[in-house]
């Protein structure tokens, strides 16, 4: 059954979006889109606009990371898509199903030399998994429908279409397809059974668990996997919070002892890329289990490599009926190396020094989020601590930028986790660095009453760069910033509200006001500089 429907190439694109279970947009203004703003006014489709088009698809990258749903970010022709090519290569390297809507300079006219005139395909096509033009008014469904389908089937990604002048906004009739949803990649059993077969028959196993996980809504069937064959679990990315901190098998700290001493290293829904020392683990055996042929490394020679749809594999890994070697005494010892590594961190974080170190803040956050909390890592140094010492309880309640690592998140995943969680606490924890690309964008979030805490460790450096570029060189060049430069007052002056702290103690009472606050309020921690994180490659 398909339904005909009428209106301008707006109202077409907005109702095939709609019927696809997008429910908002973010934006940011130019006459090129304006029929999409049409179409949403007249039927009160949510819309959200920013002061970068960056801000806008990071903010419709949160959504899609924590809703598991299409996230849209509708940007004007020529800068406003340029200026969104940082957030679609970062929702293509994290799998996230985004679609971003531009706008075109018209097309009769094309080669004249018109506003905004510039071919974005080439630009874009790389970094999405559909990119196209749509040349005809009535073709619009289609195409949105084609898009969000290319952007939501595994390994997910984003989709890219632009709309010239006049498709956008002349009048056709044209078909709304119904919506058939993403069918699962059925896996190889042959390469599952293998898999099985090496895990169950381990001594030393480990799986690392990866934000494929929670967007394939594997989290139940990754815990009866691994409580199944009693392999300890790992997790980074948005798998983090899979297990539960206290659940038995939930180990974030001993990583390396795990991975050094590992005979099978399963890696589930994530690349073997430099976050996993490029799937080098020794002599240990590695799983490599992937949502879609095409996330097979190319650069390892994996013992064996399910394709598929994660819950597939990870529940006939569940399903094993052969025997398995006891891991229990792998499982301890692992235990003690997380358990003498917790207290260290104990001690890290409640250390009252001055000036403050950034583990003292993580702390007291601690303490201040609850459980269900977004915490969204936007920096260098500040970030590594963040993934460190903060310990997220469920899945989906972390953001970082992934491996493309892309500063200038922040606001733009603050928005998008606002709008998505209304009602939880949103923290965004952000180097003084980081804090320049985006903090004009609390403007937006003020304006449209979306409320965020921001905690700043501002140490007055770039510091992920000055402390290895010193190191390397025995200087550094450009890779300072003004010390204890008031943020807070940025913040205040954009009509939230803030305070700085530069002593420990006062750091507690500090973020209780930011939560209890109701406006984007923004606690400047003044950090210690010659605080660096300890990392093996000094590259980042
Ligand atoms: C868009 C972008 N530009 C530059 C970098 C390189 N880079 C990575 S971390 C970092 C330093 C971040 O400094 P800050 O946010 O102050 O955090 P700190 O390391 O000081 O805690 C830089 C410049 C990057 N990853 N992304
Ligand atoms: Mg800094």
């Amino acid at each position: 059954m398909t339904e005909r429907i009428e209106g301008h190439g707006g109202e077409l694109a907005l109702a095939a979006l709609r019927a696809h279970g997008v429910r908002e947009m973010f934006t940011l203004s130019g006459g090129h889109v304006f029929p999409l703003y049409d179409a949403a006014y007249k039927t009160d489709f949510p819309i959200y606009d920013v002061r970068h088009e960056q801000s806008a698809v990071f903010a419709a990258e949160a959504v899609a990371k924590l809703q598991r749903r299409p996230g849209l970010a509708v940007l004007t022709a020529g800068p406003g898509v340029t200026n969104g090519i940082s957030g679609m290569t970062s929702a293509f390297f994290n799998a996230s199903p985004v679609l971003v809507l531009g706008g075109r300079a018209p097309a009769f006219r094309w080669g004249s030399g018109s506003l905004q005139e510039m071919d974005h395909l080439p630009l874009v096509s790389p970094v999405t998994k559909h990119a196209e033009t749509v040349f005809s008014t009535d073709d619009i469904p289609r195409a949105v429908g084609a898009a969000l389908n290319a952007a939501l089937t595994p390994h997910r990604g984003p989709a890219f279409l632009d709309f010239p002048l006049e498709t956008v906004f002349s009048v056709a009739e044209a078909e709304l397809p119904t919506v058939t949803g993403v069918d699962p990649i059925a896996p190889d059993p042959e390469e599952v059974g293998r898999a099985a077969l090496l895990i169950a028959g381990a001594q030393r196993p480990v799986i690392i668990a990866g934000s494929d996980v929670y967007a394939g809504d594997a989290v139940a069937a990754l815990r009866e996997a691994a409580e199944a064959l009693q392999v300890p679990v790992f997790a980074n990315g948005m798998g983090r919070g899979s297990l539960p901190p206290e659940h038995p098998l939930a180990f974030a700290k001993a990583r390396r002892a795990a991975l050094s001493g590992a005979d099978v290293v399963v890696v589930v829904g994530t690349p073997l890329d430099f976050r996993l020392s490029f799937g080098d683990f020794g002599d240990a055996k590695v799983v490599h289990i992937v949502d879609a042929p095409s996330q097979r490394a190319t650069h390892v020679q994996p013992a064996a490599a399910p394709a598929g749809d994660l819950r597939l594999i990870l529940s006939a890994l569940a399903g094993h009926s052969g025997d398995r070697a006891d891991h229990a005494d792998w499982i301890a010892d692992l235990r003690v190396a997380e358990d003498a590594a917790k207290a260290r961190d104990a001690a890290e974080m409640a250390a009252e020094t001055d000036p403050i170190r950034p583990a003292r803040i993580y702390g007291e956050l601690r303490r201040a989020l609850a459980p269900d909390a977004i915490t969204i890592g936007d920096g260098g140094d500040f970030v590594s601590y963040a993934g460190r010492y903060l310990e997220p309880a469920q899945p989906g309640t972390w953001l970082d930028p992934g491996p493309y690592g892309c500063l200038g998140t922040g606001m733009g995943y603050a928005m998008g986790a606002r709008v998505s969680h209304p009602d939880r606490q949103i923290c965004v924890l952000m180097g003084d660095g980081a804090a320049g690309f985006s903090l004009m964008d609390v403007e937006s979030l003020v304006r449209q009453k979306l409320p965020v805490v921001i905690v700043v460790g501002n140490n007055g450096i770039w510091g992920l760069e000055k402390h290895p570029m010193r190191a390397m060189y025995g200087y550094d060049v450009a890779a300072d910033l003004q010390p204890e430069l008031r943020y807070d007052t940025v913040v205040s002056a954009l009509g939230g509200a803030g305070e700085t702290v530069a002593k420990a103690a006062d750091l507690g009472p500090a973020l209780q006001r930011a939560f209890d606050s109701g406006v984007p309020y923004l606690v400047n921690v003044l950090t210690d500089p010659t605080d660096a994180y300890p990392r093996s490659s000094n590259l980042a």
